[in-house]
């Protein structure tokens, strides 16, 4: 059942025109489409488990265990007041910004630009003693699409990261083990029109984002040293980069 129909599938903005032609455009469309689907369901099934909460964050795991690695999916649910979906999607999609946010962060490379809204990153993380160093290389998209629930026209703004591969960047560095990754975050904006038709303001605006990720560490790491590092930085980063936006954006006009 098709739940949301992307914009970027029937009409290609300008922007897009040159990713149709990239060879990795049809994995693209087809892992974003599948993402963005995942996210828009509830944690009501698929044995979710409440790992961690704070305010509106709610934070959901599956314990699961591939070739004896962990690859628990998680599942995030926040509300956050004074920003937009497509605000959060743009500092969370753009490299200028991900050196503020991302403190698992030691280096980061654009190593491709598909188009305006698709990248390619290559990204060395800190290394957590006494395991290898990790790095990632993945594309990125952000997209926007119609949400059919919403009657006032709000897009669903959502940017979905997965892993690829590029000859140039090999996984075999001395240095690093690369993990595997498929991450979505997921934005309706609400809006609750002034009263007086005044123009709508920071206050009437609400966020509603989830935030899905899955990770394969690529090589071993102890189970329980990797579950006690995920409870840690997945609620640290989400309180971090949602705060970072807030006070980013307070100060400017809406970004609708
Ligand atoms: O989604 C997040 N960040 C994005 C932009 O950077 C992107 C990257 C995800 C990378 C996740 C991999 C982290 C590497 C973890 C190293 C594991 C080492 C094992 C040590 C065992 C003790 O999607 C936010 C990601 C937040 C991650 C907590």
């Amino acid at each position: 059942r098709e739940l949301l129909r992307q914009s970027s599938m029937t009409e290609p903005p300008p922007s897009l025109d040159s990713a149709t032609s990239h060879p990795l455009w049809s994995e693209i469309e087809r892992v974003t489409k599948e993402q963005v689907h995942y996210a828009s369901l509830g944690v009501g099934e698929g044995g979710w488990q409440l790992f961690a909460e704070e305010g509106d964050m709610k934070m959901y795991r599956r314990e699961e265990e591939l070739n004896g690695l962990v690859i628990d999916p998680l599942k995030a649910c926040h509300i956050v007041k004074g920003v937009t979906g497509r605000e959060m999607c743009h500092y969370f999609f753009s490299p200028q910004y991900r050196k503020d946010w991302e403190t698992t962060l030691e280096q980061m490379t654009v190593v491709e630009k598909i188009s305006d809204n698709i990248l390619v990153f290559l990204q060395v993380h800190k290394r957590v003693w006494p395991t290898a160093q990790r790095d990632a290389l993945f594309w990125s998209h952000t997209t926007h699409m119609t949400d059919p629930k919403d009657h006032d026209g709000h897009d669903i703004w959502a940017v979905v990261n997965h892993s690829t591969q590029l000859p140039q960047y090999p996984q075999k560095s001395n240095k690093c083990v690369r993990v595997a990754l498929t991450v979505c975050l997921y934005c309706q904006t609400l809006i609750t029109p002034p009263k007086d038709g005044a123009q709508v303001s920071r206050d009437d605006i609400t966020c509603k984002i989830t935030y899905c990720a899955v990770v394969n560490p690529g090589g071993w790491v102890p189970a329980s040293a990797l579950r006690a590092l995920y409870k840690r930085e997945y609620p640290k980063f989400l309180k971090r980069f949602t705060a970072y936006v807030i006070t980013q954006t307070k100060d400017k006009s809406i970004m609708f």
